[in-house]
């Protein structure tokens, strides 16, 4: 058995929420720093743990490899409170985390990185597409938010973890949160949750465009 491993990029909120859910089981593991604007993505190597070379990917102690965000988080939640046992209860988790992979991410998420690292600008027609499309996930996880504490039975699961990630930082897409008001809540109980930090940090020079070599140029 090896030691648990997250092959991880600093600045990037899907390796964050591992990160954090990580923190919160008070699990130990190595982190493996992943520069992915160095092209460190694009390797052989890196393709045979990933072939979608994307961040994060989770090695578990039989040194197997997990990529995908949210399939590590219910990979590491399983058979903790961070995860319902009870199916029903469990599927509305998955439910939440395929909405933020489809619906938040190429929004606010999407939107944030774009901006952040001169991209695009906030008036270009795909970051007012964004945008508009961002107010609309925001709108619907506020009403959600209206009637319930937590997005699953009432209590802080994965399907938080997942959603939090890209939506604590929608004001750096240039998003009012101000009208959220539900959501701004739940974002404080997040906050409160026994465990919880943040260390996302923010993109460095060569995650600009033309300034490295990534998927992304
Ligand atoms: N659906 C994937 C998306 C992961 C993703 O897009 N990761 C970005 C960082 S947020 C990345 O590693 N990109 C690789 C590259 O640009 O070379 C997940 O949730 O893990």
């Amino acid at each position: 058995m090896s030691q648990l491993r997250l092959y991880d990029y600093v600045a990037s909120a899907n390796c964050y929420k591992v990160r954090l859910l990580l923190a919160q089981l008070k699990r130990p593991y190595e982190r493996i720093p992943v520069d992915i604007f160095a092209g460190e993505t694009l390797t052989d190597d890196y393709a045979a743990k990933n072939p979608m070379r994307t961040t994060p990917v989770l090695e578990d102690e039989d040194g197997r490899f997990l990529p995908e965000s949210n399939a590590i988080l219910l990979y590491l939640a399983d058979s903790t409170p961070f995860l319902p046992s009870e199916a029903f209860e469990r599927a509305q988790v998955v439910r939440w985390l395929i909405y933020e992979q489809t619906d938040v991410i190429p929004t606010m998420g999407g939107l944030r990185f774009r901006l952040l690292v001169g991209r695009l600008a906030a008036s270009d027609d795909d970051a007012i597409r964004r945008k508009q499309g961002g107010e609309e996930v925001l709108r619907l996880l506020d009403d959600h938010l209206a009637q319930h504490e937590f997005f699953v039975g009432e209590r802080y699961s994965v399907a938080d973890v997942g959603i939090y990630g890209y939506v604590h930082v929608a004001g750096e897409a240039g998003i009012d949160m101000q009208p959220y008001e539900n959501l701004r809540a739940w974002l404080e109980r997040v906050q409160r949750q026994p465990g919880y930090m943040n260390d996302l940090e923010p993109y460095p020079p060569n995650a600009a465009p033309g300034a490295g070599r990534s998927l992304y140029d």
